[in-house]
């Protein structure tokens, strides 16, 4: 070994120091992805939903409601950048103290283990935690044998900036690796980040990283699918009936990975008798197949997060029965693996349905594998992914959105959407989106050609079918479903307003007051200006 060269100079002191040990921890948290992919072992995981939970509400409301997707992705990269500091400093302390006792290897075995120490805290699984003290390691080793090819002293100053950089290319090196190695693992246990996958990762019977170690069941939704397709209008740029991209609302961007075979879920609180089902006591029950169209509160009006599905699964009131609570509020806290809670009444939950399954497959990860709650005809919110606890509370109790400032558990608002504008062959416009009310269900949809002046009806889908499978009276339709509505007219020759609202199956027309999503969902009529010159 030519370990001559003095700590010091190894080195280099200050800024120097700064950019290896960045270089380190930039390498470190690529280790750790390589390690674990994203899943909650990744150690930007707790970091950032623990910055999600403490974020004041109006800087998560201003991030849901202005920034959308934007805003879960700054809420990552500010984890990412407070992890490499972190690994960062624990490489400065390991040199630091290697300077001081003139030791090389304090810096090359310590820095490492500093790192995993603080990866193993802040994420529990001590072992995935190698893969960051790995990444570190490779960086510190390169410095290390750079200095000893040639002491800084011959070459100076160039020899400190050129260790500073070798080191950076090697955490470069080692980054690059790191991503493409846990990226790929992230695809193999089916998962991908919180931002909308719809699971297309788990086509073999589910995601194996969830159930691997359990019999997964099958889930026959075929003839809804099939009615679903049939059903749909064709029309450009219009999402079918049963969505393609189904959207994803989650506090926290890495999804919890929940071994199936370790799943259960616990009635507890005011009950006379506390209860507990696990994976396989659900999955031997004959099952339900029925769409529940899901609207998320944050969304804008004429937004992108309302979609649906055919799910397949158990009623949630045949499981909470037997447990006989006697709860003061009828009310329930619902909570969930990645530590979401969500307060309600007792009465919307129990209509509320356990779901296994989502369009025929294993219910993916980013939706709450392996089992979640779909509260029909209420906002998202309460249709608790992940879940693990029912609680019968003794009284009212704030749901993590509701601490934030939402009032997010009721009913949804009916709104008609504008997605689709296009040309017909016969060179008329054609217009069309969907439309949803929950359980009050879609009556009618109008369509006005001059800002609001005159109405016309547009044409509906057909309302989709109703539940299959083990239920008692099956209804004829769907009872939380949307419609598509679509309307073809000669244009007029210049620029001009279409104007969109629905009546629900009570008979009410969607309301006209325009109000903000935040706090209890956006409401108004949706409108667009339409150029004809510019419909291709
Ligand atoms: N455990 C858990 N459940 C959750 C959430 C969450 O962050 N954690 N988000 C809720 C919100 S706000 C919505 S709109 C729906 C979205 O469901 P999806 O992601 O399957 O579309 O899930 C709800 N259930
Ligand atoms: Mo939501």
């Amino acid at each position: 070994m030519t370990g001559d060269t003095p700590l010091a100079e190894r080195y280099p002191p200050g800024v120097g120091t700064v950019a290896i040990a960045v270089a380190a921890g930039v390498a470190a948290l690529l280790g750790s992805f390589a390690a674990v992919g994203f899943a909650p072992g990744f150690v930007v995981a707790p970091v950032e939903s623990t910055l999600s939970r403490v974020m004041p509400g109006a800087v998560v409301t201003f991030a849901i409601t202005v920034l959308g997707d934007l805003g879960q992705q700054l809420n990552l990269a500010t984890a990412g950048t407070i992890v490499v500091i972190l690994y960062a400093q624990a490489v400065v302390v390991s040199v630091t103290l290697g300077r001081w006792l003139d030791e090389r290897a304090v810096p090359l075995l310590g820095g490492p283990a500093l790192v995993w120490a603080v990866t193993a805290a802040l994420t529990g699984r001590p072992v995935l935690s190698l893969g960051a003290a790995v990444g570190a390691g490779v960086v510190l080793a390169v410095t290390d044998i750079s200095a000893s090819r040639g002491p800084a002293t011959e070459r100076a100053p160039s020899g400190g900036r050129r260790r500073v950089l070798t080191a950076v290319g090697a955490a470069l090196g080692a980054s690059a690796l790191g991503y493409v190695v846990g990226r790929d693992g992230t695809a193999a246990v089916g998962g991908g980040s919180g931002g909308g996958d719809t699971g297309d990762g788990d086509r073999l019977r589910g995601d194996p990283a969830i159930y691997g170690n359990v019999e997964v069941p099958t889930f026959d939704a075929s003839d809804q699918l099939a009615a679903a397709e049939e059903r749909t209008f064709d029309l450009d740029g219009m999402e079918p009936l049963v969505s393609e991209r189904f959207f994803n609302v989650s506090y926290s961007s890495v999804s919890p990975t929940p071994d199936a075979a370790e799943w259960s879920l616990s009635v507890t609180g005011e009950v006379d008798e506390e209860l507990s089902y696990d994976y396989a006591d659900l999955a031997e029950r004959e099952f339900q197949h029925r769409f529940v169209s899901l609207r998320c509160v944050g969304e804008s009006l004429n937004g992108q997060k309302m979609d649906n599905a055919v799910w397949s699964g158990v009623p949630i009131a045949s499981l909470i029965e037997d447990a006989k609570p006697n709860s003061d509020c009828e009310c329930v806290m619902v909570r969930a693996a990645d530590d979401y809670y969500e307060e309600f009444p007792l009465e919307a939950l129990e209509t509320g349905f356990l779901a296994l399954g989502m369009n025929g497959e294993p219910l993916p990860r980013s939706h709450g594998a392996p089992v979640r709650l779909l509260v029909p005809g209420h906002w998202g919110e309460i249709s608790v992914k992940w879940i693990t606890e029912i609680e019968f509370l003794e009284r009212e109790a704030d749901g993590y959105w509701e601490k934030k400032g939402w009032h997010g558990t009721g009913p949804v608002e009916t709104v008609a959407k504008l997605h689709a504008t296009t040309r017909t062959e016969d060179g008329r416009i054609a217009v069309g989106g969907h439309a949803y009310a929950g359980t009050r269900g879609i009556d009618r949809v109008e369509v006005s050609t001059d800002g609001g002046d005159t109405w016309a009806d547009a044409e509906l889908t057909e309302r989709l079918p109703g539940a299959t499978g083990a239920v008692e009276d099956p209804p004829e339709t769907a009872e939380d479903a949307w419609r598509q509505w679509r309307y073809a007219y000669d244009p007029p020759s210049g620029s001009h307003d279409v104007v969109v609202r629905a009546t629900d199956g009570t008979g009410t027309v969607q309301p006209s007051e325009e109000r903000d999503a935040y706090p209890s969902g956006a409401t108004g009529w949706v409108s667009e200006t339409v150029d004809p010159g510019s419909v291709g």
